[in-house]
């Protein structure tokens, strides 16, 4: 933990404080939640995996974006970033139809606005991928809204502006994901403004915790997938009958080191870096 830095917030599973009135560390702790509640038993390395992939992904879309990185602390898992002006949305595209987005379908044939196709089943993916805003929710859960209502937040002009950068940062990172034999189902941006006005894309990017990642191997459109990282979590606590409600169970070990190989397993497949290496050395991800 940062010695002089006040703390500025916590998120479920991550940490923000004030450097100074320019910079923030933002740092990924190695807790894991399921199913909204946050477990009592860390998985070792996913807060490395996650800041390093936020990392990789700020250094390969660095054109499409300006972001917030401004460098990676030893540890690996804190990342010292640009204090912006952040936007009251968030800024979500989907490729396929899972979530939120599934239930919106079922009830109302649209989400966002954007109305589907009639009979698309669950997981199918979308003619194009969509940008479905949705409201950042203090408590609960945020809400899908329409470009209406999301041009009421940030203006029509800006909008038109983070739309188009959140379908070319989707589009740019499926094609890559894909390559590798992950789907990126959904994933969710958050962006700011600097002293200039100019947007940026920040916070955390493309991590399996932003992001829905499926394995493409196992890909079966009609039900809802397996998660690439989460699943063994998920199923054990299905399998334990847990009713969901805090506080969760404690994971046992086999389920921890599964999980953990899942996770170091996307991070080596998107970034194509040997999760030692990173460990060592995290800037590998920045060149
Ligand atoms: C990110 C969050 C976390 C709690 C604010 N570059 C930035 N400038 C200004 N604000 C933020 C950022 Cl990233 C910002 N959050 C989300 C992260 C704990 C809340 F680790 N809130």
């Amino acid at each position: 933990m940062p010695e002089t830095a006040a703390h500025l917030g916590s998120g479920k599973v991550r940490e923000l404080y004030a450097l100074d009135d320019e910079r923030l560390l933002l740092v990924a702790s190695d807790r894991i939640s399921t199913f909204d509640v946050v477990l009592p038993t860390e998985i070792p390395d996913k807060g490395r995996v996650l800041t390093g992939l936020s990392a990789f992904w700020f250094t390969r879309t660095r054109e499409i974006c300006a972001n917030h990185l401004l460098g990676l602390r030893s540890d690996g898992r804190s990342m010292e970033c640009r204090r912006l002006e952040m936007l009251p949305l968030e800024c979500v595209v989907r490729g396929y139809l899972s979530g939120s987005g599934w239930k919106d379908y079922l009830r109302s044939g649209a989400i966002s606005g954007h109305v589907l196709p009639v009979g698309l089943r669950e997981s199918e993916r979308l003619p194009e991928p969509i940008f479905t805003p949705a409201t950042k929710a203090v408590t609960g859960h945020d809400e899908n809204i329409d470009a209406a209502q999301a041009a009421e937040l940030v203006g029509e002009e800006r909008l038109a502006e983070v739309e188009a950068v959140s379908l070319e940062l989707y589009r740019f990172a499926a094609k890559h994901a894909a390559e590798r034999g992950l789907l990126i189902a959904d994933t969710k941006f958050e962006l700011g403004l600097d002293a200039n006005g100019r947007l940026v894309l920040a916070d955390e990017v493309l991590t399996p915790d932003s992001s829905r990642f499926w394995p493409a191997d196992a890909y079966t459109p009609g039900g809802p997938q397996p998660s690439f990282d989460k699943q063994f979590a998920r199923d054990y606590c299905e399998w334990l009958g847990w009713d969901k409600t805090a506080p969760g169970p404690e994971l046992p070990a086999e389920v921890v080191e599964g999980t953990r190989a899942r996770y170091v397993e996307a991070f080596e497949r998107l970034t194509g870096v040997a999760f030692a290496e990173y460990a060592s050395d995290p800037d590998v991800v920045l060149r």
